[in-house]
């Protein structure tokens, strides 16, 4: 919790818990928690509740099928009474209702699970509107262009839509976003920035075809990598801007699937003479990410984030085979602990990080983390299948499943980061991910459609469905698999590559 100038933080410290011996769970519950939890219950269940009975009735009554795991408060708490435990007890208030299945401001039918239907027509509406024009107070997204074309795209694809007919209009809203002196800003005269970049270059491998993969100059974009990258190993996001792990992801997104060279371009050279390659001392700048708690942070010595250790997970598995590069610069069973406390009960969605609030779009952020590291446990793949032995999941698709369909879905369509938050294209985006990650395993294979050596082992991911037996989802809910890494269907990152490298090398 960040310190706020000016304002007190609000710790309170129970009198009774002051006064005595420490107290047992059960007392811990009675004396504060408990009574708290109770009000908070009382108060937003009778808004809620579809039940016309009283409060205590109103508590209890939920759709059948759903495991109490995911109906009742956590029955350890900690006795420290703060800022932060007041918002996860606010936030668990929000959700039960919708976790239960009783909220008025939510669509069934429920399956015999107890689970929501994903509302797929009206989030497939909200996504191609987000395609269109914005009221004026959308000013501030103008620097977000190729985001909002990203993150529709993705979405529509994830629910099953053909975008290629958005081909053109995609490429002419992309053209004067890139800039003469390579990669592509956020807006039209903005300068260019890796992560509007990354977004572009997605956009361009889900609408596909050789007019869209002709729109970038490839020569430039690796020039202004170049420029980019600085003497510690990472890369900047833009000229004079902010070094972090979505640089060193975006960077290494954009040369694996352009097939741009390694070397650094002329001028670079010599001034970083220690790396000849864009990507030399990369994997190292990540592993300085990793902080005391396990997780990774943007940039050596802050806080860890799931956001910035998707970046850095992601990055590490373009770099070279996750069992080599994620095994050899991260602590892994630190990594494990801290990934794992990111999913809580009973929301079973994921927290951005420690003794923060779960958040719909960290289904992906956090829940794509999870097959990286699943990759790097199961070792070098024997075979173009699945492996015969996997660690298997180590998240429960069920909570995360659960949370999505329960808790993000707007009434209205769009998908949100939790019950009382407005729908945005970014978690609309963020959310369906995280639900197709829970639809699928991901797995390494020995092959790889590249005819190039680099890079190959990103290339090699495949997937299966899950088994529909162990699912909570109605099967018609199932969602297109996304890759792991480039966070777009698997053959639009293969024929992008292999367009590339069927084209004269940039030198
Ligand atoms: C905290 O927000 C969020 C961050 C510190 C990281 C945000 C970064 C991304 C979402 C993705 C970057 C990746 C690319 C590829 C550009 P908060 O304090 O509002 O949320 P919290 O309370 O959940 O931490
Ligand atoms: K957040
Ligand atoms: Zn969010």
């Amino acid at each position: 919790m960040p310190l706020v100038a000016g304002k007190r933080r609000n710790v309170r410290f129970p009198l009774a818990h002051l006064k005595t011996a420490p107290l047992t769970t059960a007392q811990q519950k009675q004396k504060h928690g408990h009574q708290k939890q109770n009000l908070n219950l009382k108060n937003r269940l009778g808004n809620h509740s579809t039940s016309s009975s009283g409060g205590e009735m109103a508590e209890s009554a939920a759709q059948p099928g759903i495991p109490a795991l995911f109906t009742q408060p956590p029955s350890l708490r900690d006795p420290l009474v703060t800022e932060t435990t007041d918002l996860q007890d606010a936030t668990l208030s929000k959700c039960l209702p919708f976790l239960k299945g009783i909220s008025d401001a939510q669509k069934g039918p429920f399956n015999a699970n107890g689970v929501p239907a994903l509302q797929r027509g009206d989030h497939l509406d909200y996504l191609y509107d987000a395609l269109e024009d914005y009221p004026a107070g959308f000013v501030a997204m103008d620097s977000s262009r190729p985001w909002m074309i990203y993150w529709s795209l993705a979405g529509l694809t994830l629910m099953g839509e053909d975008v290629t007919p958005l081909r053109q209009r995609v490429i002419e809203s992309l053209r004067p976003m890139q800039n003469p002196t390579g990669g592509f800003g956020g807006g039209h005269g903005q300068v260019s920035h890796l992560a509007s970049s990354y977004a572009a270059i997605l956009s361009l491998a889900m609408v596909g075809g050789s007019d869209a993969f002709a729109l970038v100059d490839r020569k430039t974009m690796w020039q202004w990598l170049g420029n980019l990258k600085q003497n510690d190993g990472g890369f900047r996001v833009c000229e004079g801007g902010e070094e972090d792990v979505r640089g060193a992801y975006c960077a290494s997104v954009i040369i694996s699937l352009l097939d741009l060279p390694l070397a650094q371009p002329p001028g670079r050279q010599n001034e970083l003479p220690g790396l000849s390659k864009l990507t030399d001392g990369l994997a190292e700048y990540l592993s300085r990410c990793q902080t005391f708690e396990g997780g990774i942070s943007g940039s050596p010595g802050s806080e860890a984030h799931g956001a910035y250790a998707f970046c850095a997970l992601a990055c590490l598995s373009i770099l070279g085979p996750p069992e080599e590069t994620i095994a050899s610069h991260m602590d892994l069973p630190l990594l494990l602990s801290w990934l794992s406390a990111r999913q809580y009960a009973p929301e079973g969605g994921f927290s951005g990080r420690t003794n923060k609030l779960v958040d719909g779009c960290y289904s992906h952020w956090v829940g794509s983390c999870w097959p990286l590291i699943q990759s790097a446990l199961d070792g070098h793949p024997q075979s173009a299948s699945a492996p015969s032995t996997t660690v298997g999941s180590l998240f429960s698709h069920e909570g995360l499943a659960r949370y999505i369909l329960s808790c993000c879905q707007h009434p209205f369509g769009g998908l949100r980061d939790k019950p009382g938050k407005h729908a945005d294209s970014y978690h609309t985006c963020y959310v369906l991910t995280g639900l197709s990650a829970t639809q699928h395993h991901h797995y390494r294979t020995d092959s790889s459609p590249c005819a190039k050596e680099n890079f190959s082992s990103a290339f090699s991911w495949q997937s299966r469905p899950t088994n529909p037996e162990e699912d909570v989802f109605e099967q018609g809910d199932r969602l297109t698999a996304f890759h792991p890494i480039y966070v777009i269907p698997h053959q639009a990152a293969e024929k992008m590559r292999l367009w590339y490298e069927a084209e004269s090398p940039v030198v």
